[in-house]
C-alpha cells in the first residue's frame, strides 16, 4: 500500500455526518427539559430608558425567571463586557465607556438586550416578553461614521472613540513632498452582516457547584476566563464547551452578553437554560463586518517606484467597544498596511467612531483583507494614472529581498511574488483577455479584468496544546486545543497525528472544544489551526517515539539510541520485535507503565507566516440592467507546505465566496433612525451558488521558515484577495464609461446609477 505521504488530499471523515443530517450543533444538544430563554431587545437605536417594568412578565404562565440589568447587578455580578483599548496619537487612552450585560440606562442599538425572560417554553417567554413594559424618551441616533451628533456615550462626547496612528508621519510628508506623482483614492469597504449559517446559541447548566456553559463559539479558553471573573466563580468551577458549529468567520469568536445571562439565570434556577438566536435576532446581535472608508494616497518617483504611504481611515465601532473592535482596523490593519511592496516609508491614521449600530467586529481575515483592500486598490488606480499596466506597476514595486522588514515592524521571512503572479498569469489567460474583452463588446458588454497580489500575516501565538491518550481498545484519541466551525479539523488533525505516528486513521478519535479535558488553546481564528496545530502535535509525536524508544529499548535488550522509528514501526539492529505505535503502547500497558499511555505537547510558534497569492477576476457587465456577472476566476497561491491540498482549496472556494458576496450583492442599509432596513433574506442578499465562477486554483509554495513545517495559513485568503480583485475589474470595466469611482457592493441598481452618472444610493 502506498504509505502517505505529508501532503495529500484526505477526504473529510466528518461530512457523512453533516450532510445526512448528524451534526451536533447546539440546539440538537441542549439537555431535554431546559428551559427556553428569550431576549427582549432594544426597538429603537437611542433613547433614555424612563422605566423597565418587568412585573407582569414575572407573574406569566410559565415563566421560572426573568433578569434584567439590575438583577445581575444584585448578583454581585459584573456586568460589564470588556474589549482591547487602543493608545490615542497624543498618548491619550482611547475611550472604554462601559457595555453592560442588559441595558443600563439608555439603549444604544437596536437588537441591544434589555432583559432575559426564562419559561417552560420559548412561546411562553416570548409571550411574556410582551409584557414587559419599557418606556424610553428618544434621542436621535448617530448612524455615520464621523464625528458630532448625538452623544452616545459621555466618554466619547463627539462619538469618536480613538485617533491612533502608526508610522513616520514627518517622513512620510517628505516623501510626499518631494514625489514625482502622487494619486489618491477614497475606498469604501461596505458594512457586511455576517450570517453565519448557524445562529449563535447556547445552554447554561449549574449544578450547584460548577457551572457549564455549552456554546457555538470559535474556542472555549476566552469564554471561560471572562465568564469565571463575571460571575464571581473560581475558574476551576467553569466549564464551557464548544459542540459542532456551523460557520464562526469571526463573529462567534467574540463573548456575547447572551452567554453570561444566560449562565446566570441557570445558576438562579438550578436547571438548564437554551437560548438559541433567530436569524433577524442574528442580523441586529451579532457583530458585523468591516465598515469603514480610507483615504490613501501614494508617492511615486519618476520611475514609478514608490517613496511613501500615507491613509486615514473613518472606521465604524457600532455602538460599544466589543472584543477586538478597536484593534481591527488598526492593529490588525497594520500588519499588512504596505502589502507586497517595498514601500520606504509610510503613515496610517485612524479614527474610530461609535454609533448607534450593532457592534462591529471581526470577519473573515480581521483588518488585513480591508488593509489588502485599499492598497491594491490605489494601486490599480496608480496604474491608470501613471499610463502603466497594472502587473507592471506590481513588478516594479514587489518585495525581492528577503527576510523584509516592512515599515510597520512585520519581517516578512520569506516570498516569491514574482513567481506567484508569473503563475497566475499563465492560469487566468491575461493575454487572451483583449480578445474576450471584443466578444463581450459584440453583445453589448463591459468586460473587466482586475488583479488583487495580497498578503496575510498568520499569527504564530497564543500557544497550543495537545494530548494523545492509548485506550484501553487498542485505539487513540487526540485532544486539540482548536475548533473546527466546519474546516474539517477532525480529519486534519487526526490525519496529520496518523502520518506522522503511524497510528491507523480509524483508530484514531477526535475530541476538541471541552475546557475540562485540554489545558489551553486558542481556538480558529486568524488562519492559525492547522499551523498551530500542526506543529504542535509534531513535538507530541517526537515525545512519543522518544519514551517509546527507551521503553522499547529494555525490551529488545538494545541502547535507547539504537532504536528507529520509521513513521510506522520502531525497529532495532539486532532485535526482531518490529512494533507499531498502538502495540508498543499495549506492551507499555501490559507492563502497567501508565506513564506512557497519556502524552502531551504544549507549544508556542513565536513567528508568524506570510500567505500570499494572486487573485484574477474577470466581470462581465450588462449595459443596459447593470447586471454584473464574474465570468473567470483564477487564484495562484503560496500557501507554503499544505497538508491536505484538497481542503485548502475548499478554504479558498469558500473565502472567495465570501469576498465576492461582499462585492457583489451584500448591503447593509440602516435608516436615519438607526433601524435595520435589510434585516432579513428579504432585504440582505448572499451570494449563491449560481453567483460563484469556477475558480481556478493552483499553488506555487515557498515553503515558510517560521514553523517546522513550512506551512502557512490558508483559512482566510480566498477572502482577503477577492474584494479588490472584483473592484479592479469593475473600474477596468467602467473605466471607458468615465467611472473614476467605483464601491461595493456591486448590485445591479448601483451599477447601473454607475452607468447613468446617477448619484449612488
Ligand atoms: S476573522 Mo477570524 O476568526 O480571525
Amino acid at each position: 500500500m502506498e504509505k502517505f505521504g505529508k501532503s495529500q488530499s484526505f477526504k473529510r471523515s466528518e461530512d457523512v455526518r453533516f450532510l445526512t443530517g448528524h451534526g451536533r450543533y447546539i440546539d440538537d444538544i441542549a439537555p431535554d427539559g431546559a428551559l427556553h430563554g428569550f431576549l427582549l431587545r432594544s426597538p429603537v437605536a437611542h433613547a433614555t430608558i424612563t422605566s423597565l417594568d418587568v412585573e407582569a412578565a414575572r407573574e406569566a404562565e410559565g415563566v421560572a425567571l426573568v433578569l434584567t440589568v439590575d438583577d445581575l447587578l444584585e448578583a454581585g455580578m459584573d456586568i460589564r463586557m470588556g474589549g482591547t483599548v487602543l493608545t490615542n496619537r497624543d498618548g491619550s487612552k482611547a475611550a472604554e465607556p462601559e457595555r453592560p450585560m442588559l441595558a443600563r440606562g439608555k439603549l444604544r442599538h437596536v437588537g441591544e438586550p434589555v432583559a432575559l425572560v426564562v419559561a417552560e417554553t420559548l412561546q411562553q417567554a416570548r409571550d411574556a416578553a410582551e409584557l414587559i413594559e419599557l418606556d424610553y424618551d428618544d434621542l436621535p441616533a448617530h448612524v455615520e461614521v464621523c464625528a458630532g451628533g448625538e452623544t452616545i456615550h459621555p466618554e466619547a462626547p463627539d462619538n469618536r472613540a480613538f485617533d491612533w496612528g502608526m508610522g513616520d508621519e514627518a517622513a512620510t510628508a517628505e516623501a510626499f513632498d518631494k514625489a514625482a506623482r502622487v494619486v489618491r483614492l477614497e475606498v469604501g469597504d461596505n458594512r457586511v452582516i455576517v450570517n453565519a449559517m448557524e445562529g449563535r446559541g447556547c445552554y447554561a447548566e449549574w449544578d450547584g457547584a460548577r457551572l457549564h456553559v455549552a456554546f457555538n463559539g470559535q474556542g472555549v479558553w476566552g469564554l471561560k476566563g471572562e465568564l469565571a471573573e463575571a460571575m464571581g466563580l473560581d475558574p476551576e468551577a467553569v466549564r464551557i464547551t464548544n459542540p459542532d458549529v456551523g460557520g464562526g468567520f469571526g463573529m462567534k469568536a467574540a463573548s456575547y452578553p447572551e452567554y453570561f445571562v444566560l449562565a446566570q439565570a441557570a445558576r438562579v434556577l438550578g436547571k438548564p437554560v437554551r437560548w438559541i438566536s433567530e436569524r433577524t435576532e442574528g442580523m441586529l446581535s451579532d457583530h458585523a463586518g468591516r465598515d469603514l472608508t480610507t483615504m490613501a494616497e501614494l508617492a511615486f518617483d519618476a520611475d514609478h517606484r514608490i517613496l511613501g504611504y500615507r491613509i486615514h481611515t473613518m472606521c465604524n465601532l457600532g455602538a460599544y467597544n466589543s472584543g477586538f473592535g478597536q484593534p481591527i482596523q488598526t492593529l490588525l490593519f497594520s500588519k499588512v498596511l504596505t502589502g507586497t511592496y517595498d514601500i520606504p516609508t509610510a503613515y496610517m491614521r485612524v479614527e474610530g467612531f461609535f454609533t448607534n449600530t450593532t457592534q462591529v467586529d471581526a470577519y473573515r481575515g480581521a483588518g488585513r483583507p480591508e488593509a489588502i483592500y485599499v492598497i491594491e486598490r490605489v494601486m490599480d488606480r496608480a496604474a491608470r494614472e501613471l499610463g502603466l499596466d497594472p502587473i507592471e506597476l506590481r513588478k516594479i514595486n514587489f518585495i525581492k529581498d528577503f527576510p523584509y522588514k516592512t515599515v510597520t515592524g512585520e519581517t516578512y521571512d520569506v516570498g516569491d511574488f514574482p513567481r506567484v503572479l508569473d503563475h497566475a498569469i499563465l492560469d487566468a489567460d491575461v493575454a487572451g483577455f483583449a480578445a474576450r474583452k471584443d466578444e463581450s463588446a459584440a453583445q453589448g458588454k463591459l468586460r473587466g479584468l482586475g488583479l488583487c497580489f495580497y498578503i496575510e500575516s498568520i499569527l504564530g501565538d497564543p500557544a497550543e496544546d495537545v494530548r494523545v491518550e492509548f485506550t484501553e481498545d487498542g485505539g487513540a484519541v487526540i485532544y486539540v486545543g482548536t475548533q473546527s466551525n466546519g474546516q474539517g479539523h477532525e480529519t486534519v488533525f487526526a490525519k496529520f497525528l496518523s502520518d506522522h505516528s503511524g497510528i491507523p486513521f480509524d483508530k484514531i478519535a477526535f475530541v476538541q472544544g471541552d475546557s475540562d479535558l485540554i489545558a489551553r488553546g486558542g481556538g480558529t481564528g486568524g488562519s492559525r489551526s492547522v499551523t498551530t496545530q500542526a506543529n504542535v502535535t509534531l513535538s507530541c509525536v517526537r515525545q512519543m517515539v522518544e519514551g517509546f524508544s527507551a521503553f522499547l529499548a529494555e525490551e529488545m535488550g538494545v541502547e535507547a539510541a539504537e532504536v528507529r522509528f520509521d513513521d510506522e514501526r520502531f525497529r532495532a539492529e539486532g532485535s526482531n520485535l518490529t512494533p507499531t505505535m498502538l502495540e508498543v503502547a499495549e506492551m507499555a500497558r501490559a507492563k502497567g507503565r501508565e506513564d506512557l499511555l497519556t502524552w502531551s505537547a504544549r507549544d508556542q510558534i513565536e513567528a508568524r507566516s506570510y500567505p500570499n497569492g494572486a487573485h484574477f477576476a474577470e466581470v462581465e457587465i450588462d449595459l443596459e440592467t447593470g447586471v454584473t456577472e464574474v465570468v473567470k476566476y483564477t487564484v495562484v497561491d503560496d500557501f507554503g507546505n499544505l497538508i491536505n491540498p484538497m481542503l485548502a482549496e475548499g478554504q479558498v472556494h469558500g473565502g472567495v465566496a465570501q469576498g465576492l458576496g461582499q462585492a457583489l450583492c451584500e448591503r447593509t442599509v440602516f435608516d436615519e433612525d438607526g433601524q435595520l432596513l435589510s434585516a432579513s433574506f428579504m432585504d440582505y442578499a448572499m451570494p449563491r451558488a449560481d453567483d460563484m465562477p469556477w475558480v481556478k486554483f493552483d499553488v506555487e509554495p515557498v515553503p515558510s521558515t517560521g514553523n517546522p513545517m513550512g506551512m502557512k495559513g490558508c483559512g482566510e485568503a480566498g477572502t482577503v484577495g477577492a474584494l479588490a480583485a472584483v473592484s479592479n475589474a469593475m473600474q477596468d470595466a467602467l473605466w471607458e464609461k468615465g467611472v473614476k469611482q467605483v464601491d461595493m457592493p456591486f448590485t445591479p441598481m448601483r451599477v447601473w446609477s454607475l452607468l447613468q452618472g446617477a448619484p449612488l444610493a
